[in-house]
């Protein structure tokens, strides 16, 4: 089921929950969707040797006579907040990379004819999900939603849902083990119980035929018995109505007319766009656009356009925690547009729907990426099945946001890692195939940098719209020349290249040691680094956009220095406190100067 949409029509019908009563007005006929938000304290068991397993936990067993007892108990333990990690929320935790069991009691009373779903958007990174205490699924990936209908689970009254909650590390997970940030762990972003009526719209897409500026593309896909139905979508503002009927399959696909004002940066214009069938409604907020490439140019609606992008990850810098809220979406996107941004690379996995869709609503470009991060075991068969799975549910959440124009499958993979190449093509295929609408990236980080002169011969290259490649002279490697005279040799020519990375750290306010030393970790260094790196971007051949690495310091405990790095990736262009460094006003410079 597409959550975006369901989120905007919270709140119809009535529901009783967790005693509290929401009143609602069905939009439009009575089988319209109604979400209800389980987001709150939830009860927790922290596990750290996984010892619940066997307990049980999720059966809430209590003694029944007297010589009974049971080794744990959601009452009177600790709760943590949903959404949000677990591991900023209390000391303990920190660093913390296990089982955590969480528990919600909500009373609910389920209506004749109505389905009931749970869902989830996202779980860093395992969950185990039990409705009054049986298994209802599972899930892995921490970035992408999920959902388990609950209708035949469900209880006429109180009802209580547990998750097993795991964010260990593992070899063939997506990351694997190793990786530049905090494992935020935890029933990370929104909870939602979603009740829909027996057949319901559980997929659509709207948007542009590729390179068409006035043919909408729709398709519709209904989920339940009644599959043959009439379907209309409308577009209010253009007087567009356009009917159809779906197949015996549920589903339909519409093409026609639309004069619409296309989305820009500087125009987000959107539509307010409404899908109908017999027995459901759906009212979204569609931009339409068209990205393409032509030659060595990226295209935005016919016209070249050059990416001004900074990295962000999906760190709220001043609460120290994983980002999921719409605020903490404006604190970072806004950060983005005062340094003159027009896209944001949201590194290095799909991040929550507030941030993808306040990034439009602002005009900002989004590139949404797969968590397919350096050291991936791509040979372990399992692995490519997961990498799957996570592009499909991305696309699916996502593809109707026109300000997503990149979907990034992979960052810094090793060719030499068996069966990489092989796997990531496959990848890339199979993205087409769901959505060909935006370019398809890798980003790699294999180049040679030897004499001056940049080579660029990754075989990933030809299945990748553009050239991305993260590059870091001046601080993990130094300087060979001139930055003016930077050569580059690149095996395939003909593509846009994006430098998808480059930076050097500092620590704001630390400029009294000499300025020209590495491991001084001064802002002059880093400003140096950025001067020199823009003057590097003009020797490089069909330049499409530059990334900075990134947006604020953030947390990752890998950065052990202690006086300099303290836990913190220190590359930010802004430290985690809000104040700018030096290199800030050298990027926004360079950024704002350009046509
Ligand atoms: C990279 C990675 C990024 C790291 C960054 C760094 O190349 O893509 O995730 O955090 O370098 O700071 O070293």
């Amino acid at each position: 089921m597409n959550s975006s949409i369901r989120n905007r029509i919270v709140a119809l019908g009535v529901v009783f929950f967790s005693g509290i009563v929401l009143h609602a007005q069905p939009v439009a006929d009575k089988q319209t969707s109604v979400t209800t938000s389980l987001n709150g304290n939830w009860n927790v068991i922290i596990d750290p040797t996984d010892i619940g397993e066997w307990r049980q936990v999720w059966l809430e067993q209590t003694p029944k006579n007297k010589t009974d007892f049971f080794e744990y108990s959601f009452d009177g333990g600790p709760t943590l907040p949903v959404p949000g990690d677990f591991n900023s929320k209390r000391c303990e935790l920190k660093f913390f990379e296990g089982t955590v069991w969480y528990r919600r009691q909500f009373s609910f009373h389920p209506q004749k004819d109505k389905r009931l779903f749970i869902r989830f958007e996202a779980v860093n990174y395992r969950a185990n999900v039990y409705v009054n205490g049986k298994k209802i699924g599972s899930h892995e990936g921490g970035f992408t939603p999920f959902q388990f209908e609950i209708t035949a689970d469900i209880h006429d009254g109180q009802n209580t849902v547990v998750v097993k909650v795991n964010n260990s590390r593992s070899a063939n997970g997506l990351p694997g083990m190793g990786y530049d940030w905090l494992n935020y762990g935890g029933i990370t972003r929104d909870v939602s119980l979603v009740e829909t009526g027996n057949t319901f719209i559980d997929d659509y897409t709207v948007q542009l035929k590729k390179d068409a500026p006035n043919i909408v593309m729709a398709t519709l896909q209904l989920n339940g018995a009644m599959k043959e139905q009439n379907i209309e979508i409308k577009i209010p503002e253009l007087k567009i109505s356009h009917r159809g009927r779906t197949d015996a399959n549920g589903s339909a696909t519409l093409e026609f007319k639309g004069a619409v004002e296309r989305w820009t940066p500087q125009q987000p214009k959107r539509y307010q766009v409404i899908l109908k069938s017999e027995t459901d409604v759906i009212i979204d907020t569609i931009g339409f656009r068209n990205i393409s490439i032509e030659g060595n140019n990226v295209l935005l609606n016919g016209k070249s356009i050059f990416f001004k992008a900074v990295n962000i990850h999906e760190e709220q810098p001043m609460k120290a925690a994983r980002a999921y809220s719409k605020e903490d979406a404006l604190v970072l996107l806004q950060a983005a547009k005062d340094l003159g941004c027009n896209l944001v690379r949201l590194a290095h996995y799909p991040h929550n729907a507030h941030m993808v869709k306040e990034a439009e609503k602002m005009g900002l470009m989004v590139w949404s990426e797969l968590p397919v991060y350096q050291h991936i075991q791509f040979s372990d068969s399992v692995v490519p099945q997961k990498m799957e799975r996570m592009l499909t549910e991305m696309i699916r959440r996502d593809k109707n946001r026109c300000g997503i124009v990149v979907w990034c499958l992979s960052n810094e993979t090793y060719p030499s890692t068996p069966n990489r190449t092989n796997a990531l093509i496959e990848l890339t295929k199979k993205c087409r195939e769901l959505d060909s609408s935006r370019l398809i990236v890798h980003v790699t980080n294999s180049q040679q940098y030897e004499g001056n002169t940049f080579k660029i011969s990754d075989p990933l290259y030809q299945f990748s719209d553009i050239v991305a490649l993260n590059e870091y002279i001046g601080w993990y490697i130094p300087w060979q020349g001139k930055p003016t005279d930077t050569k580059w040799s690149i095996a395939i020519p003909n593509k846009p290249v994006f430098i998808s990375e480059f930076g050097a750290e500092a620590l704001y306010g630390n400029n009294d040691l000499p300025g020209d030393i590495a491991g001084n970790w001064t802002e002059t260094y880093q400003a140096q680094v950025y001067k020199n790196q823009i003057e590097m971007f003009k020797t490089v051949p069909n330049l499409c956009g530059v990334s900075a690495w990134l947006l604020f310091d953030y947390q990752s405990p890998g950065r052990m220095h202690p006086t300099f790095q303290h836990g913190y990736n220190r590359k930010g262009l802004i430290s985690e406190k809000g104040e700018k460094k030096k290199a800030w006003y050298s990027m926004r410079d360079y950024f704002t100067n350009m046509k």
